[in-house]
């Protein structure tokens, strides 16, 4: 008993755990899940709550199914008595009836809204061991589900969910009925555990016949994606085949946990759904890089040309200081729809809209541009190390043509002709060359510098912006689908997180 209530208790943990991720994904999934889903994730997890809370250590198994098949007969065979009411009209059973082996079954009955009238206790003092594999099981007779009683079949979609095990009962007419298969049997995919089908009237048939027809309703069920859930024949009539019946629950009953493997199931197929409004992953780095925006943006708002310019002019060249053109509303539509197209890639509509959403319109851009823009210099200023080469020349060449006069004067006057006269005015004058020279070399040096000055402040003013208004609104929204997604991971049993 002190081991399985230890393994209850680890189980029960672990469920708590991911139920607490799964409502912990719906709060950041927020409103990008549709309200129904959320609504019926969030009624599974207060329903494995509350399960959870009455205790794991009983163990809630329902017949269910069609009028007539014998839930009720069924449900008096194995607890010999004749409690449940068997009647030839039909339907018969109208309220869930409970029979609770082993003690404290009341809340689990309030819980499952089982009436004071309709509940019995088994295993009294007099039944001695008889009882005993049975213990700890709380058996429902349930009305039935294809119900000309609409009130009859709300019943049964109420306290489906909440049963630990479903012992679905069919008869030789109507086991193949469509109202089974496809209303009940087929949304049970991945819940075969926590299922089991009695074929009863087992006495209405033909010995021989009987193995074709558990064959048949064995082929129905792996059709309807259920395979493995065990097919076991009885007759509540006869008794034929309720020894074998008990001894399957007396194995659920003693079996780890019922409840909380049936629970594990329930939150996986919440999880799973929740997981269905979220994408495989998250865009890839690269694909929310900031520099294509900046390119586009850039070259939009003629940044390259406006760099050259402002080199020009300091190289020298003739022309004012230019100016940035104004930001064009199309070009910064484009650039913003390519971004949301590549970074919603691969996103549900809702998490994409959320991104659209989210990231600066095309006017708030555009504004954020225009004066981000306005505050990066465009002055030129031409090299004052070139400007006073200039002047060295300018120096030199006077110099030259005053030494060049001097010796020009001196040999019209009679005189021998002064070579250093003239050997100092071509000094002057190379010297006067190689300073032009190197102003030209430093204003075109100051030109580069000065327009990759201004195309680095340039791009960093639009980079700031896309930053802003783009790029961070998106990994907001990427951080949070992330988020989700790994919450709804930690909610799954490993073996369906892959
Ligand atoms: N021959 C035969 N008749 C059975 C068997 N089990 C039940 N019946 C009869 O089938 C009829 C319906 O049985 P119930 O136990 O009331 O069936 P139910 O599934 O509870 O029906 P509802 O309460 O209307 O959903 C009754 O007349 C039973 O006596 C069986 O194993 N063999
Ligand atoms: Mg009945």
């Amino acid at each position: 008993m002190t081991t399985t209530g230890a393994v209850h208790g680890a189980d029960t943990a672990d469920l708590q755990r991911r139920v607490e991720a799964l409502l912990e994904a719906l709060d950041v999934a927020g409103s990008r899940v549709p309200g129904a889903v959320a609504a019926r994730v969030r009624r599974t997890a207060a329903q494995v709550r509350e399960r959870l809370e009455l205790g794991v250590d009983q163990t809630v198994v329902a017949l269910a199914g069609g009028t007539g098949s014998g839930k009720s007969s069924l449900f008096n065979a194995i607890a010999g008595l004749e409690f449940a009411e068997v009647g030839v009209k039909r339907p018969t059973t109208s309220r869930v009836t409970a029979c609770v082996w082993g003690a404290d079954g009341e809340p689990l009955l309030d819980w499952l809204g089982v009436g004071p009238d309709d509940r019995i206790q088994r295993e009294s003092e007099l039944d001695a061991d008889d009882q005993a594999p049975l213990r700890g099981l709380v058996l429902l007779d349930l009305p039935d589900h294809d119900s000309v009683s609409p009130e009859h079949r709300q019943v049964v979609d109420r306290v489906v969910p909440l049963a630990d095990l479903l012992v679905w009962v069919v008869d030789p007419q109507k086991y193949a009925d469509d109202a089974l298969h496809t209303g009940y049997l087929q949304r049970l995919v991945g819940h075969q555990a926590s299922m089991v089908v009695v074929l009863n009237q087992l006495d209405t048939l033909a010995p021989e016949v009987r193995g074709e027809l558990a064959d048949d309703l064995r082929r129905l069920l792996v059709e309807d994606g259920l395979p493995g859930v065990g097919v076991l024949r009885a007759s509540a009539r006869t008794g034929e085949g309720i020894d074998t019946v008990r001894a399957e629950l007396a194995g659920v009953v003693g079996q780890r946990s019922s409840a909380a493997l049936r629970a594990g199931t329930e939150v996986d197929d919440a999880a799973r759904e929740l997981g269905g409004r979220l994408g495989a992953a998250e865009p890839a780095p690269a694909r929310l890089a900031v520099t294509p925006v900046v390119d586009a943006l850039t070259d939009a708002v003629g940044l390259p040309a406006v760099s050259d310019a402002v080199g020009a002019v300091v190289r020298g060249g003739s022309g004012g200081v230019p100016e940035l053109g104004a930001v064009p509303a199309d070009a910064v539509g484009l650039v913003r729809s390519s971004w949301l197209d590549t970074a919603t890639d691969g996103l549900p509509r809702a998490w994409g809209l959320d991104v659209t959403r989210r990231v600066a319109g095309v006017d708030e851009l555009r504004d954020a541009l225009t004066a981000a823009l306005a505050r990066v210099t465009l002055a030129a200023r031409p090299s004052r190390g070139a400007a006073a080469l200039v002047v060295l020349a300018g120096v030199l060449g006077v110099l030259a043509l005053a030494l060049g006069g001097l010796a020009t004067g001196l040999r019209l006057g009679g005189g021998a002709l002064s070579w250093a006269l003239v050997g100092g005015a071509v000094g002057a004058v190379v010297a006067a060359l190689v300073a032009l020279w190197s102003a030209a070399g430093l204003r075109a040096r100051a030109g580069r510098r000065r327009a990759a000055t201004v195309t680095a402040d340039g791009r960093a003013a639009v980079e700031a912006v896309a930053v802003s208004g783009l790029v961070e609104p998106t990994q907001e929204v990427m951080a949070e689908h992330r988020r989700a997604r790994e919450l709804v991971a930690a909610a799954r049993t490993a073996a369906t997180r892959a």
